[in-house]
């Protein structure tokens, strides 16, 4: 299959396009994460906020593709609504997947009306995306993938939750950022990459996000050493963002992995 993944173009007052420009690490996550004989294409609308309508026609014309998938957070709603129906004017028989914090915690917003999606994955993404695609290719039926949403007839289903994956199973590979086709990630004019050394919080603070998303689990220590001994290396952009809701949690992790970084590149 054909599939595309796109991220939103839109930016907070926080964080202008100016200071940065950052890659979503879950769209190459879930690119490493699906069977291989797929083509994948990566692309991050941030980077292309004045030409959004121009690049999707041209991905769309180039790519070809089967299912787009879009990430959402909450502000960006609107914006992902009006892509879907560019999307649906651009190739009529694509399919439609939404996934990130808003489809998994608002998924009612994406089954309305002005708003038609072929499938919802709600929480962690990997392993219920590579399912996903497995069971449209098999046309298996999709009632058996845990924390899936999708259509049937006028109405859609809501699969069990997929319970967070405790990550040392391997059952999640490392992501493939050479699925990206567009460039130009800067962070205060500086090229930049981003690297995961943690999922989840230990705190339970009542308006985050994260809690909802992840159930208050909080999972360090395998992501950093898998980080440490598969993909540092080879990640070289001068600057590189590693994120962990509570990176202090994990000095010692942290000061190894920005040691591991400084001698590759010396
Ligand atoms: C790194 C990060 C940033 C970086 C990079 C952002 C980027 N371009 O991706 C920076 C610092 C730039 C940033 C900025 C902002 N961020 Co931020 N960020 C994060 C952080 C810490 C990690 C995100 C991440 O990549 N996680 C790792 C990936 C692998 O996991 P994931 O994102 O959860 O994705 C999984 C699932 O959600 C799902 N999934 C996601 N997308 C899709 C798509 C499909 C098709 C499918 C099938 C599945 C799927 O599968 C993925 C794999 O399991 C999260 C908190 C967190 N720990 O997740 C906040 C978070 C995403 N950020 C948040 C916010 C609010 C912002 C800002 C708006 C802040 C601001 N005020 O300016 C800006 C927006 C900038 C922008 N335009 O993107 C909120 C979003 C809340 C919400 N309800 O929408 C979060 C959750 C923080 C929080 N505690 O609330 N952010
Ligand atoms: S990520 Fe920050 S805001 Fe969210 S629960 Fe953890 S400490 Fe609280």
């Amino acid at each position: 299959m054909n599939v595309l993944l796109l991220s939103m173009p839109d930016s907070f007052e926080h964080t202008p396009t100016v200071s940065i420009r950052m890659p979503n690490g879950a769209l190459t996550s879930l690119a490493g994460n699906i069977d291989s004989h797929h083509r994948i294409a990566v692309a991050d609308l941030i980077l292309v906020q004045s030409s959004v309508r121009a690049t999707l026609e041209q991905l769309v014309s180039a790519v070809r593709p089967d299912l787009v998938g879009l990430s959402v957070m909450t502000f960006q709603r609107k914006t992902a609504k009006r892509i879907i129906a560019l999307l649906r004017t651009l190739k009529r028989d694509i399919q439609i997947v939404v996934g990130g914090y808003d489809p998994s915690m608002a998924p009612e917003a994406y089954t309305s009306d002005d708003c038609w999606t072929d499938f919802i994955v709600r929480g962690e993404g990997e392993i219920t995306f590579r399912e996903l695609l497995r069971a449209i290719e098999k046309g298996a039926g999709y009632e058996h993938i845990l924390g899936l949403s999708f259509r049937q007839g006028e109405y859609y289903q809501h699969n069990p939750d997929r319970p967070v994956s405790s990550l040392d199973t391997k059952e999640i590979r490392l992501p493939n950022r050479d699925a990206r086709v567009l460039s130009g990630y800067t962070m205060l004019g500086r090229q930049v990459d981003v690297i995961e050394t943690s999922r989840g919080c230990t705190f339970d603070c009542s308006f985050c996000s994260i809690i909802a998303m992840r159930g208050g689990t909080f999972i360090p220590t395998h992501l950093i050493g898998y980080w440490l001994t598969y993909e540092t290396p080879e990640v070289m952009a001068p600057a590189l963002f590693f994120w962990s809701m509570i990176i202090s949690l994990l000095t010692c992790g942290a000061s190894k992995l920005c040691a591991r970084q400084l001698s590759t590149r010396a």
